[in-house]
């Protein structure tokens, strides 16, 4: 019975991420919502790491590792192949990796690949670090993010840098379908994968994903965190068809939190909260969220 329940799992049970993790919780959602008939093309990062420890794997499909930066490229060439082989309906093509593969060094590749407009659903797993190599920052580190190379200190209050818009830069390339999720409501994740599967064309899904490592939390709070982290507008949850924003997930006036519910939880936001200026930092995030609830219409 138990061995059937591992079976059923498209991703399944026994690999070795650590307790609480976001990321294990949105891949296992994606793989089930796919469905059996895909392959996967996986970059280099905690999933690819977690999910294949020599001689195991999770994987229950078709699943490829090559690069950190290829991922794309990889998936790219088997849907080409596929086309090639008169086999392109049959079997639906995946590219993914973490936010360090997605925004930074594999950026280039997925350009292309929009670029050339390949039938493929990219996904990346957004933990706002490069959490497989020990937390240093990525174009997706939020502002102020304590990470091991963007410490904070006196000459320091972390991350310097704003998240970079992937998904408007993806729209901008003519993805047909660009959509954000998190690992806090996995229902979410299971209706854009299956729309985006659905759809012909290059598509692009960014999942806020918890790292409990990463965050300095504890790894019970990391589902909650992450529905704070869309109640107080911070993470905006919507869909993009042709460029076009066509759906948000709503906040309801009785759910909308202040973002120091969410940054006091987490250890690299700690330094916010240990010195008077602290109290601006504090507030420039969240005159962020706020204006992302302007922008997207969250609350309307
Ligand atoms: C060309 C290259 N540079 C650096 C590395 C080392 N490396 C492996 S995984 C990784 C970080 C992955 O971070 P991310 O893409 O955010 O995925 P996560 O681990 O957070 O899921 C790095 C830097 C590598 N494998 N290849």
């Amino acid at each position: 019975m138990a061995h059937e329940q591992v079976e059923s799992r498209l991703m399944a049970y026994g690999h070795t991420a650590c307790a609480g993790c976001g990321e294990a919780v949105a891949a296992r959602t994606v793989a089930e919502a796919a469905g059996p008939d895909v392959i996967i093309a996986n970059a280099t990062g905690c999933l690819e790491v977690f999910t294949t420890r020599f001689p195991r794997s999770s994987w229950q499909v078709p699943w490829i590792h090559s690069l950190f930066e290829n991922a794309a490229s990889v998936a790219s060439g088997i849907e080409v192949a596929l086309k090639a082989l008169g086999r392109a309906g049959e079997v639906k093509v995946i590219a993914q990796g973490g936010d360090g593969a997605t925004a930074d060094i594999g950026m280039g590749a997925i350009s292309g690949m929009l670029e050339r407009g390949h039938d493929i659903l990219y996904v990346c797993y957004d933990t706002e670090v490069y959490s497989n190599t020990g937390y240093q920052r990525s174009g997706l580190t939020p502002l102020d993010a304590l990470t091991t190379t963007s410490p904070a200190g006196a000459m320091s209050w972390g991350n310097a840098t704003r998240k970079k818009d992937l998904p408007a830069i993806f729209a901008a390339h003519g993805a047909v379908y660009v959509a954000t999720s998190t690992a806090g409501f996995p229902t979410d994740i299971t209706r854009k994968v299956k729309k985006a599967l659905s759809l012909a064309g290059p598509r692009y899904l960014q999942i806020h994903c918890p790292c409990v490592a990463g965050w300095g939390i504890d790894s019970s709070k990391g589902i909650r965190l992450a529905r704070i982290a869309v109640n107080s507008g911070l993470y905006p949850i919507f869909e993009m068809e042709e460029g076009v924003l066509t759906r948000v997930r709503k906040i309801k006036p009785d759910e909308l939190l202040p973002v120091v519910e969410y940054l006091k939880e987490q250890k690299r936001f700690s330094h916010l909260f240990k010195s008077p200026g602290g109290r601006d930092h504090i507030e420039a995030i969240q005159l962020a969220a706020n204006s992302n609830i302007e922008r997207y219409g969250l609350m309307t």
